[in-house]
């Protein structure tokens, strides 16, 4: 393995890639690495697995053919059927922040309750390594939505995630402890084992 490209445009994604791989002692680089600007990579699919795939093979078309990972993630809110999902990173319209992201998700749960305020993220992990084959891999992290955003760290949804098991959100936790146990670290693992057999 030489280099990877980690086909994301999303900086919170790409620190994250960066610091789980830096402790596989694998450099990888990111879209802002190769082209300025970013290119926009149009998600058409209708799954996690449809869009990752879309941007693995828009970097390596777009390359000599280097390896390339994509990640599709978003969460999905049991009382709002499980959305935004796949829409998670436009869920208050084109342009969206993370914080009008934020805004309108506890909008939508302003009438839900407790332990009626479930979630999870999901992650799903696409690498191109050639003209046919591609490596996909999967993570889960189940938590709960709190009503009120707290913490610094992280990016996107992560003030409003509680995961199971801790009493603090994605943002209040160091990125050692969100990359341990969160879909993304848990879909990199599985990644890298299938990569190790
Ligand atoms: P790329 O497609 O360029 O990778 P993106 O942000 O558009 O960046 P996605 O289409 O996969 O990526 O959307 C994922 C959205 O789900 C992301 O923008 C966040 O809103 C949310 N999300 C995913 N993982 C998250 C995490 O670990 N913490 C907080 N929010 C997360």
């Amino acid at each position: 393995m030489t280099e990877i490209i980690i086909a994301t445009g999303n900086p919170g994604k790409a620190k994250e890639f960066r610091k789980m791989f830096d402790d596989l002692g694998i450099i990888v680089t990111c879209l802002a690495d190769h082209w300025n600007p970013v290119p926009g990579i149009a998600e058409t699919g209708s799954t996690f697995y449809e869009n990752a795939k879309i941007k693995a093979d828009w970097v390596y078309e777009n390359t000599s053919g280097v390896w390339a990972l994509a990640d599709d993630s978003g969460l999905e809110v049991d009382a709002l059927s499980g959305a935004p999902g796949v829409f998670s990173a436009r869920y208050s319209g084109e342009g969206a922040t993370s914080a009008g992201n934020n805004e309108k998700l506890l909008y939508e749960l302003r009438d839900v309750h407790g332990e009626n305020r479930t979630a999870r993220f999901k992650c799903v992990l696409v690498l191109r390594t050639g003209i046919d084959t591609y490596i996909t891999a999967a993570g889960v992290c189940e938590g709960r939505i709190i009503d009120k955003p707290a913490g610094n760290n992280g990016f996107g949804y992560d003030p409003l995630f509680i995961p199971d098991g801790f009493d603090k959100t994605f943002a209040q936790l160091g990125s050692a402890d969100k990359n341990s146990i969160s879909h993304r670290g848990r879909a990199l693992k599985n990644l890298y084992e299938q990569l190790a057999r």
